[in-house]
């Protein structure tokens, strides 16, 4: 009986919670898709864990075999109730781009003790910019796993001439203390809404010329 009652209350709970999820999803006033590719083992799934539930666990990180899609709704300065879907891609090469396209950003993980992992950023990078259209603009380079200080390998001077080298911001985080977390995730809210700011100013600009000149 007891436990009839705590199965009826624990569907109960997770039947409000997705009708919630449904709701907002509804109401939502528009979506950004966030990639998050890197090496086998950076963090990818403790970072997106991290962000979408605000926990982190030593135990559920089976390999990634296909890509995972979850999101969190947040607001911002500008808007409201913007639906962050966040994309935990397979490390392998195998990879099947037709669920990649039209993503608003990408964040690029390397693994704070293993310097093997930050070089291969820029090849996730090429094939992002070969394989995804239109072309994803906005990009992070994330350094994972900071909390790890004695095996820590990739120092901030190396990580930032990368990064520059990239042409990307750079952030350390600790998905393990849910450290700086947030911030590359506000940062990406920011830079995307910059872009389409700039996108319907320049919209703007054109059509005034065409009339002029029409
Ligand atoms: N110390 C520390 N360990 C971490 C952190 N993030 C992830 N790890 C550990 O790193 C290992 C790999 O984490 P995952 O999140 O599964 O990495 P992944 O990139 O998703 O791995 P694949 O899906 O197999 O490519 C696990 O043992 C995690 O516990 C962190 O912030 N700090
Ligand atoms: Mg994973």
């Amino acid at each position: 009986m007891v436990f009839t009652n705590f199965v009826m209350r624990l569907s109960a709970i997770t039947f409000q919670q997705i009708n919630e999820l449904n709701n907002r999803r509804i109401s939502a006033q528009k979506s950004y898709k966030i990639l998050v590719f890197g090496d086998v083992d950076v963090g990818k799934t403790s970072l997106v864990t991290r962000y979408v539930e605000n926990r982190f666990s030593t135990i559920d990180t089976n390999p990634t075999n296909t890509m995972v899609k979850s999101s969190r709704f947040v607001d911002t300065l500008v808007d409201s109730n913007i639906e962050i879907i966040v994309c935990d891609c397979p490390s392998c090469d195998t990879i099947d781009f037709d669920e990649y396209q039209n993503a608003d950003a990408a964040l690029f993980l390397y693994d704070m003790t293993r310097i093997e992992t930050l070089k291969s950023t820029e090849r996730w990078n090429e094939m992002v910019d070969m394989n995804i259209f239109p072309n994803v603009c906005v990009k992070l380079l994330v350094g994972t796993k900071r909390d790890d200080l004695d095996n820590r390998k990739v120092f901030l001077e190396m990580a930032r001439s990368h990064a520059t080298k990239l042409d990307m911001f750079l952030h350390e985080t600790s998905a393990k203390h849910g450290v700086e977390i947030e911030n590359v995730f506000k940062a990406v809210c920011r830079r995307i809404r910059q872009r389409e700011s700039t996108e319907v100013k320049t919209k703007r600009i054109l059509k005034e010329k065409s009339r002029n000149f029409g």
